[in-house]
């Protein structure tokens, strides 16, 4: 916390040493310490900047926990055993939940082109989990070596419809892979999609050291299982870290129904120039609605703000059981079961929704 001292007196007394937590194990945090502080340290110490570090008795005191992609600051560093511990955590400018990561910027999602090739609503409920996150959302469409330039063309079209400008590019021949790498740098990046767009190959070809295993398939779908907490970061050769992540299917749209206008780009540009007549519009039959209209998502949205309404209405039960409990003992022969009137008042969202926006990604997760 306390403030960086002016340079000159920097040489005497080094500002706390600060670093990135990249990857943790049990009670240990692998922290890589930044650059310009190791060129301060002794010569030994710039080989292995990342220190294997414990935490504090005062942060675990204090419940301070430490993640992945976490800031710290190091005390008493033991340069010749490659050890220090954690005595500052600081503050955060997003936190994930599932995978757990602090202080991503970005997700970037990937899509193949073929094999398998593109689905539009696979890649639409991808891109609302990803939106939902608040982080910034990236798109790279993979194995542009299998299309001609003309169906290029058109998928480029149709997703700049849709608000995104995507990325194509090919692993196998190295097309826009230094593009992609442009917009890795200096940042903390989270790796998902399905399996078989060529992740694995994209990281691969990043970080030529890393060898992850490549065509590895996820087979079972057994929902929640498979689910690894355990997350590292990579760290690119030009600075900036990448979070990978396990293979997933289908992920699940949690967000509160008002929201999931939000996470269309072309539909929050609609929202800009006009407003809905009903401050609670959700975009379906409601008179003078800007929303609905001719636009090609439109579809995907009600079919997802269905969905969105069932869980919702699904959670509302479960939090509250006294009601169904009344439901079962009333009436005399007639209706026993009075379905709950469908309830305005849906959960806003909440810092802890965002922190848990990408949960469902990889609730079916394999290890890749
Ligand atoms: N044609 C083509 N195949 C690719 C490309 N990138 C990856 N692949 C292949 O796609 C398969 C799946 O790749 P992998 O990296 O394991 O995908 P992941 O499941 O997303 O990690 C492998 O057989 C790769 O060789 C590409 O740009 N073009
Ligand atoms: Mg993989
Ligand atoms: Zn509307």
């Amino acid at each position: 916390m306390s403030k960086a001292p002016d340079l000159d007196v920097q040489l005497f007394a080094p500002s706390p040493l600060l670093g990135t937590v990249i990857a943790v194990q049990a009670n240990y945090y692998r922290v890589r310490l930044d650059i310009q502080h190791s060129g301060e340290l002794p010569l030994a110490s710039l080989a292995a900047s990342a220190l294997l570090c414990t935490r504090r008795s005062r942060l675990k005191k204090i419940g301070q926990q430490v993640m992945v992609g976490d800031r710290v600051e190091i005390e008493e560093p033991d340069w010749s055993g490659g050890r220090g511990a954690i005595a500052n955590v600081l503050p955060r400018q997003s936190e994930l939940d599932r995978p757990p990561v602090a202080n991503a910027q970005q997700i970037l999602l990937v899509f193949a082109l073929e094999e398998p090739g593109l689905e539009p609503y696979q890649m639409s409920r991808f891109l609302i989990k990803a939106e939902s996150t608040g982080l910034d959302v990236c798109l790279c469409l993979n194995k542009s070596d299998l299309l001609t330039p003309q169906q290029l063309n058109q998928w480029r079209d149709r997703l700049n419809n849709w608000g995104y400008q995507p990325v194509f590019t090919s692993v196998r021949t190295g097309t826009s892979v230094y593009e992609t790498s442009c917009q890795l740098n200096q940042k903390i990046t989270i790796i998902a999609g399905p399996s078989g767009v060529g992740k694995s190959s994209l990281i691969n070809t990043l970080i030529p050291t890393l060898n992850l295993r490549v065509g590895a398939v996820s087979g079972k779908l057994s929902r929640g299982r498979h689910t690894t907490r355990h997350v590292e970061l990579f760290e690119l050769p030009t600075g900036g870290l990448l979070a990978d992540t396990p293979g997933f299917n289908q992920p699940d749209i949690d967000c509160s129904p008002e929201e999931l206008v939000y996470y269309f780009p072309e539909a929050r540009q609609r929202l800009v120039v006009a407003n809905c007549f009903f401050s609670d519009c959700l975009h379906r039959d409601e008179p003078n609605c800007a929303v609905r209209g001719d636009w090609e998502r439109y579809e995907h949205y009600l079919d997802f703000l269905e969905e969105v309404i069932a869980r919702q209405e699904h959670l509302n039960q479960q939090a509250d059981p006294e009601s169904s409990l009344k439901l079962k003992t009333k009436g005399k022969g007639e209706s026993q079961y009075e379905p709950k009137l469908e309830s305005k008042k849906y959960r806003r969202s909440s810092r802890r929704t965002q922190q848990q926006a990408l949960q469902e990604l990889y609730q079916d997760a394999e290890e890749s």
